[in-house]
């Protein structure tokens, strides 16, 4: 008798949607080849496109108005609830803005979580650039993955995305939604060479590295050209759809390399650059996006009342 019986299967890749801006993103994604879940905590993001059977709205909350700190411990407890109907794949994607309070928040727990149970994960995060209060919150959120990494001692490789002044969202979420098909392709387990091991292998470098985990830069290309741009690079995977076009690149501590079918993968090759340095400055693009608008808001004034002592005010402030 065999005891290869049919069982339980893990499935392959899972895409966690959150908060607004990464249900907005998840829109146009729905071809993918991949477990989906849209995760928030306010309905006022959700369409006909966020199929009902994959939509998870947090218990006792009205979204978290851009406020971090309160909602983390209303959604926290919950979180258990999320993985136990979107359980984790072999490769996982998480989705969010940083800028806001809930889509950061439930797709850091959901990280952390993920890395506790030792699961690969990676983060694709788009920051807003509208306001000093956006620009904290995408700051804080950099913060708490970099937190999460040292906590649980492994690698968040993280791809950030900036909106961009005057750039439309749809424009931004379109370089995302990018990112997201590509790290599909990547995790398929369709490609020869390329299998559940070498792409783990990849996102956990830093023993290979002899370096600390980190949060990490994620960049992703289409050519090697631009990918070779990239510095320090520390872990490398690479798809080619011809086996020719093959060609080592940079000075990785790690490199994996699969040979995907023609037509199979968004574009002939794609590469995964993985480096540390560059969180640096992303971090420094959103003080610099700070910094200017506190030099504009130094200059605003508290303007003097109107009111003046002989004006007839009630202790209701009624002037009569
Ligand atoms: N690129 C892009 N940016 C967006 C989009 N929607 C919102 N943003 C930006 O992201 C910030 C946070 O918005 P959301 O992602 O909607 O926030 P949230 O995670 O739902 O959190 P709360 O609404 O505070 O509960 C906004 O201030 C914008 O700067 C979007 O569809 N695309
Ligand atoms: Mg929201």
């Amino acid at each position: 008798m065999s005891h290869e019986l049919p069982g339980f299967e893990k499935s392959k890749v899972a895409v966690y949607f959150c908060g607004g801006t990464g249900l907005n993103i998840g829109k146009n994604l729905t071809d993918i080849k991949a477990d989906v879940a849209y995760i928030d905590t306010s309905d006022r993001n959700l369409t006909e496109v966020h199929e009902a059977s994959k939509v998870f709205l947090t218990k006792n909350t009205v979204g978290a108005g851009k406020n971090r700190g309160y909602i983390l411990p209303i959604v926290r407890p919950q979180v258990p609830n999320i993985l136990t109907r979107f359980p984790a794949a072999d490769f996982n994607i998480v989705v969010f803005g940083t800028s806001g309070g809930s889509g950061n928040i439930l797709g850091s727990l959901l990280v952390s979580e993920m890395l506790k149970a030792n699961e690969t994960v990676v983060v694709v995060g788009v920051s807003g650039i509208e306001s000093t209060e956006v620009v904290d919150n995408s700051l804080d959120a950099i913060k708490t993955l970099e937190g999460i990494s040292h906590r649980q001692a492994r690698n968040i490789l993280f791809t950030h995305i900036l909106n961009g002044v005057g750039v439309p969202f749809s424009v931004t979420n379109d370089e995302a939604e990018y990112c997201v098909r590509a790290l599909c392709d990547l995790s398929s387990q369709e490609h020869q060479r390329l299998d559940v091991k070498d792409v783990e292998n990849w996102a956990n470098f830093s023993s290979k590295a002899g370096i600390q985990p980190q949060l990490c830069e994620l960049r992703i290309f289409d050519n090697r050209k631009d990918a070779s741009t990239v510095n320090e690079m520390l872990s490398v995977a690479s798809l080619y759809t011809d086996e020719k076009q093959e060609v080592p690149f940079g000075s990785p501590f790690v490199t994996t390399t699969g040979i995907a079918e023609k037509g199979s993968i968004i574009a002939d090759q794609l590469h995964f650059v993985v480096n540390s340095i560059g969180i640096e400055e992303i971090v420094k693009s959103l003080e610099d996006i700070k910094q200017e608008s506190h030099r504009q808001q130094s200059r605003y004034r508290q303007r003097n009342s109107t009111l003046d002592i002989d004006d007839n005010q009630d202790d209701d402030g009624f002037v009569v």
